[in-house]
């Protein structure tokens, strides 16, 4: 398999990542939290199969006093339940051209959640990290081969970020259970960051004395100019705001079709690194931009909500486009070149959708 194509055609392998790992229906923009069944899924091997009543969670590396939890002894601990926004870093890479070889993202890999958990800094307070620890290691049960390494799914963060009062180790997702295929019994959930950080199935927590080197830290995910460009790691998630897309759809196409008049638009918008500011909207493929109205907030973490009223009086083509800026003052590309990179990370460019109106 290679590494990268221009081809316009999806490949059989990653139409096969497509269908184990589903994205939001776009159409779930309405709700302000994404039900569980419409949430996107990230699933790199398989799910593992793990029985809640003999699980436990060894912390332990790096520490003076190595713990085991049980599920019952977690749901003990202080718990919260918060709103996060989650996204694939992967999301949009089937909008670059060349394209990375795997999953096929256009722009459906997001999702909010409302997770149950209690929070993870205590429990690292517990264990008593020593002086020596730099990185916190999460470990997953899901074990499988990529780029020919075997290894667990895993992934660090420095101490200073794991010790953020915001990290959670959750048990429950809106309301319920965490389900299989969100990483039951449980998972980190790392909310400013793209997904790839909230380790799923966790198996172990270790405290490390090194930077930790393992494929999913080291190789992937990092935004690179080429195959040997070292890049950069990727982090938090950028500005990015979708919209439903309005009208009715063609069947295979998805090509939009709407009457002449008003249409009320709407969507949601995020960021990791700041609250949204602003929420523009587009007619002219992103020529001329207008103001959106933003709605409500869910949670620091969650995701914005944002209207805009479209007087559509023209019959005609139109591309209609939306950009989120944040407080920070980023905002997202106009085109998916702008944000090209090797792995095919972090495509926040615009969204596009092509609408008839009639
Ligand atoms: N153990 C484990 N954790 C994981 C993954 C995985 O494959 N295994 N995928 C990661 C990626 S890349 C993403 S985007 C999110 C997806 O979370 P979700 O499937 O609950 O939406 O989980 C992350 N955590
Ligand atoms: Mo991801």
């Amino acid at each position: 398999m290679s590494d990268i194509t221009t081809s316009q055609e999806f490949t059989r392998e990653e139409v096969g990542l497509a269908l184990r790992n589903h994205g939001m229906h776009l159409e779930g923009l309405r709700y302000p939290i994404t039900p569980i069944g419409m949430h996107y899924l990230l699933i790199h091997f398989d799910i593992p199969f793990i029985d809640p009543v003999t699980y436990e969670l060894p912390i332990g590396g790096s520490v003076r006093n190595p713990l085991r939890l049980t599920l019952d002894e977690i749901k003990a601990r202080p718990a919260v339940t918060v709103p996060v926004m989650m996204e694939c870093s992967g999301n949009g890479r089937a909008g670059l051209n060349p394209r990375a070889i795997s999953a096929p993202w256009q722009e459906e890999a997001v999702g909010c959640a409302e997770w149950t958990g209690t929070p993870l800094g205590p429990i690292l307070e517990e264990a008593g990290l020593l002086d020596e620890a730099v990185e916190i290691l999460f470990t997953g049960h899901d074990r499988g081969i990529d780029d020919g390494v075997e290894h667990d799914y895993e992934r660090s963060l420095s101490v200073e970020e794991a010790l953020r009062e915001e990290m959670l180790l959750a048990y429950g997702m809106n309301g319920q259970p965490l389900p299989p295929q969100h990483g039951a019994p449980l998972r980190l959930i790392v909310p400013d960051w793209y997904g790839m950080a909230s380790v799923k199935w966790l198996k172990q927590i270790t405290a490390l004395d090194k930077p930790f080197e393992g494929i999913q830290q080291a190789a992937k995910y990092h935004y690179k100019s080429s195959k040997e460009d070292p890049g950069t790691p990727i982090t938090c998630k950028t500005p990015h705001a979708l919209m439903v897309p309005p009208g009715i759809p063609d069947y295979l196409s998805r090509i939009r079709h709407l009457k002449l008049g008003s249409v009320p638009v709407q969507g949601r918008a995020w960021s990791g690194r700041s609250p949204i500011e602003k929420v523009e909207f587009s007619a002219d493929g992103g020529r001329t931009w207008d103001d959106a109205s933003l709605g409500e907030q869910v949670g620091r973490y969650g995701w914005a909500g944002w209207y805009y009223e479209w007087e559509a009086w023209e019959p005609g083509e139109y591309e209609l486009c939306v950009r989120a800026t944040d407080v920070a003052g980023d905002t997202q590309p106009l085109a998916p070149e702008e944000s090209w990179n090797y792995g095919g990370y972090q495509n926040n460019a615009v969204q596009r959708v092509p609408v008839f109106v009639e």
